[in-house]
């Protein structure tokens, strides 16, 4: 039987759309591009041009006489460095960006949470007093942007992690030094002839994962809060629905929040909207993509309307004005299906062109002018717009959960804390945590995955964090809303009713799950569950991954002391050896592995198991869901089949 391309009916509405209009996507080209057997499961090395070397049939050694898995683990390691370097990347704009306001050199923007300022100061040394907001600004800033070139010690962020841990990486000589060293170190040890045993290689993997998360990712998210704002709840909606008919549809598209954050602020200009209006629109509609969109959800409650798959469905929707995109996980392929329609594709970072596409570059120093002039390129398209085709499909939403947040709601301004969630998980009426993050993958049933996994998991008491693609994937299902608290195992839905959060928090996009590694210390250092990270009942999981970022926070969790497991395919099935390596061996060293597995209910089961262990291990109270009163709007059954759970959170064309 041939496999279904998506669970969401969004996407089988525009499928079918798209096909009739000539605009290829992902769905289709995933069948006709057949992968390379060789290349899938890590056994080819293109490092040198000797080869590229085949590992296949009786060949074990490549012509310089590189082992399988050499080859393997310089892949894998090289990957975490790309992966790593477009964190790191993300997290350098933000810093020059925080410069630039600073010195009030940009316009429009300013520090919105002087408060986080102040914090992010106390983590990196910075002396407050008797200093301006600006000025503390400004050394953050340059603090920041030394971590990436600092010749001498270690990076900062390290020390917030558990004292524990920091001693594991310390004796295993894998602290992060700076976030670019680690990145050129593993391009220069993956060259031919460089570093040649597996299993020095794999721990600059780790080493080099850690400068992502503790590093690039980490104050990607810290900046970000102090210019744009620390999320706490808001409500929203999600999916295709959340486009307009009468007005200018801009898709904000990629992962960084500073032009976004002006697009969405200008959008608003009475100039611009009068500028829309001439064009025959009501007015601009900003909605959002992946991740940018995940940004722009949580800090303004703009609308996202998918998830990495389906960015040529929505220009598809003939209602597009304009996709405006960044970087990272934007596909070439939009360029193509715009040419379809009317639709504009316009890039805006210096890092990042398509062919065909227009350039509209953005540069802080000018930030409201540059947003103002895309917001006019995207309205000069609307009367080319032809036929539409919008589905009507509108979700409801909760999002916003800072590690800020979560700690405030269990004890207040005064108070903030982790305990009663610690209390709860010792308790076991929270049978543990798990992270659903990462992208979309045309290897498997786009969303099903991470939709299947995160109601077993709620139904069995595990509270679910949630980032990136498959946050989009949970706004689309219905999964941020309270009312899932209905399906929430008993135990679960009574702590989440008490605390008054949802048993599914979106923290963010795929840089934000260093807020995972915030939540997961501050559990570790509340006491009662350890003293480590690698002690908690928690796991990380990336069950339809696709990008090299997502094996970098793999990684990175793993390193941290999570169990970590990745579905889709496995990058290193061509050999056991290394395959161990990262499990078992990983497991040894720091208390975290990694692992593949391509059955979403294998997963859940290696999950529940893991946390069951780790509780034993702790000696806490045996999960029991039978101890604990059900909560009154407990409904029981299984919540991945119940058809009043699917048809009841689909709002169609109710919620606009
Ligand atoms: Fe082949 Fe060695 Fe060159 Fe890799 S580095 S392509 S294994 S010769
Ligand atoms: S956008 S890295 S597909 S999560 Fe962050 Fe989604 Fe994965 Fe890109």
């Amino acid at each position: 039987m041939e496999r279904k391309l998506s669970i969401d009916p969004t996407v089988a509405e525009m499928l079918e759309v798209a096909r009739n209009d000539g605009i290829s996507t992902p769905f289709d080209r995933g069948k006709a591009v057949k992968p390379c057997p060789i290349g899938q499961e890590g056994n080819c090395c293109r490092q040198c041009f000797m080869g590229p070397c085949r590992f296949v049939g009786k060949v074990e050694v490549g012509v310089c006489g590189a082992t399988r898995e050499t080859i393997q683990a310089r892949n894998l390691t090289r990957m975490i460095a790309a992966g790593t370097a477009a964190h790191g990347d993300h997290g350098r704009n933000l810093a020059f960006s925080l410069k630039a306001v600073a010195e009030g050199k940009a316009p429009g923007f300013q520090i919105k949470d002087v408060k986080k300022l102040h914090k992010v100061a106390g983590y990196l040394g910075v002396d407050t007093r008797n200093k301006t907001t600006e000025e503390i600004a400004l050394q953050i800033a340059k603090i920041t942007l030394g971590e990436y070139g600092k010749q001498e010690g270690e990076l900062l962020y390290v020390k917030r992690a558990p004292p524990k841990r920091q001693e594991v990486w310390k004796n295993l000589g894998i602290t992060p030094r700076n976030i670019d060293r680690e990145v050129a170190e593993t391009m220069h040890r993956t060259h031919m002839g460089t570093d040649q045993d597996a299993e020095h290689l794999l721990n600059q993997a780790l080493r080099c994962a850690l400068a992502d998360g503790w590093g690039g990712s980490m104050l990607a998210t810290d900046i970000s809060d102090i210019l744009f704002g620390t999320p706490v709840p808001i409500s929203a909606t999600s999916n295709f629905g959340a486009l307009k008919e009468d007005e200018v549809n801009v898709v904000i598209h990629g992962h960084e929040p500073t032009l976004a954050e002006m697009i969405a602020i200008e959008a608003s200009n009475p100039e611009v909207v009068e500028y829309a209006r001439s064009k025959g629109a009501k007015g601009i509609n900003v909605v959002g993509m992946c991740c940018s969109g995940n940004e722009l959800l949580l800090r303004h409650g703009v609308p996202i309307i998918g998830n990495f798959l389906q960015q040529e469905l929505a220009i598809a929707s003939g209602a597009v004005e304009a996709m405006v995109v960044d970087y990272q996980c934007i596909m070439q392929g939009i360029v193509a299906a715009a040419e379809k329609k009317h639709t504009r594709v316009i890039t805006t970072s210096p890092v990042a062109k398509i062919t065909g596409a227009t350039h509209i570059e953005f540069d802080e120093h000018r930030g409201p002018e540059i947003a103002r002039l895309i917001l006019r390129t995207a309205a000069d398209a609307f009367p080319k717009r032809k036929e539409t085709h919008i589905p009507d499909y509108t979700d409801r939403l909760v999002v916003g959960f800072s590690h800020e947040y979560i700690a405030y709601m269990q004890g207040g301004v005064y108070r903030e804390s982790f305990r009663p969630l610690n209390d709860a998980i010792m308790q076991g009426r929270i049978r543990g945590a798990v992270g659903i993050v990462g992208c979309n993958n045309v290897h498997t049933t786009h969303d099903e995955d991470h939709i299947s996994l995160t109601k077993e998991f709620i139904k069995n008491d595990v509270l679910v964090v949630t980032t990136g693609c498959g946050a989009g994937a949970c706004a689309k299902h219905g999964l941020l809303t309270p009312e899932v608290m209905r399906y929430a195992g008993p135990g679960l839905a009574e702590v989440c009713e008490t605390i008054g959060i949802p048993p599914v928090l979106h923290v963010g996009s795929c840089i934000d799950n260093s807020r995972i590694l915030t939540i997961l210390s501050q559990c570790a250092m509340e006491g009662g569950l350890g003293e480590d990270i690698s002690d908690l009942p928690v796991v990380g999981i990336a069950a339809e991954w696709m990008a090299e970022k997502a094996l970098a926070i793999g990684t990175y969790f793993v390193a941290s002391g999570v169990y970590t497991i990745f579905g889709t395919v496995s990058p290193i099935e061509g050999s056991p050896v290394i395959e161990e390596m990262v499990s078992k061996g990983w497991e040894d060293k720091v208390g975290g592995k990694l692992e593949f597995e391509t059955d979403w209910r294998k997963i859940l089961e290696k999950s529940l198991a893991h946390i069951d262990l780790k509780r034993r291990n702790l000696k806490l109270e045996e999960y029991n869901p039978a101890k604990y009163a059900r909560s009154a709007s407990y409904i029981p059954g299984d919540a991945y089949s119940n058809e009043e759970f699917k048809a009841g959170l689909y709002s169609r064309g109710g919620l606009k």
